[in-house]
């Protein structure tokens, strides 16, 4: 029997590009929230848990009459941001887990946000330090940002077991 391969979204995928389907807003939303059930989806982009944990996802063009996302200074102070793009652009996830130094483990894997971040913004407390690694489970040491501090281009930070940061975060504790 013939099988038909369901076709790709016009403009999904760049020829030859090896990426990964864009992850939306409401697929990350579904997935964090299927992950964490004790979850509640505040509005269309954020999700908050139970230890008052905020993670917002802005993934997709703003609606009309929305505020623009332009740029690192959408990156409200509390959260550590990761942005698809370099040069940071108007799509992003925030986390903010809350006062200084309440840090909190988040496996990106699990949310479609793995292996895609390409420039940061750590607005989370001043002298707070979060860090990332390349596999799931804490492994692979990529390395730490402290806030307030950015990176603009992961391509261009090298890691610390080798290589760029670029394209690369799977796991992260948000500090
Ligand atoms: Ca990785």
């Amino acid at each position: 029997m013939a099988v038909t391969l369901a076709a790709a979204s016009p403009g999904m995928a760049a020829p030859g590009g090896a990426r990964a389907p864009e992850p939306t807003t409401d697929g990350v939303v579904a997935k964090i929230l299927a992950e964490h059930p004790d979850a509640v989806r505040a509005n269309r982009h954020d999700v908050v848990f139970p230890d008052g944990t905020r993670v917002s996802v802005h993934l997709d063009a703003p609606a009309v009459g929305e505020a623009r996302v332009s740029g690192q200074y959408d990156c409200l102070y509390g959260a550590l941001c990761l942005f698809p793009n370099k040069d940071f652009g108007g799509k992003y996830i925030g986390w903010d887990t809350g006062a200084a130094n309440t840090c909190r483990d988040f496996d990106l894997t699990r949310w479609s946000a793995s292996n895609w971040a390409s420039s940061i913004v750590n607005n989370r407390p001043s002298g707070t330090v979060s860090t990332f690694w390349d596999n799931t489970n804490s492994t692979g040491l990529i390395g730490y940002q402290h806030a307030y501090g950015f990176r603009q281009n992961l391509a261009f930070d090298t890691a610390s077991i080798g290589g760029t940061w670029d394209n690369r975060i799977s796991s992260m504790r948000v500090c």
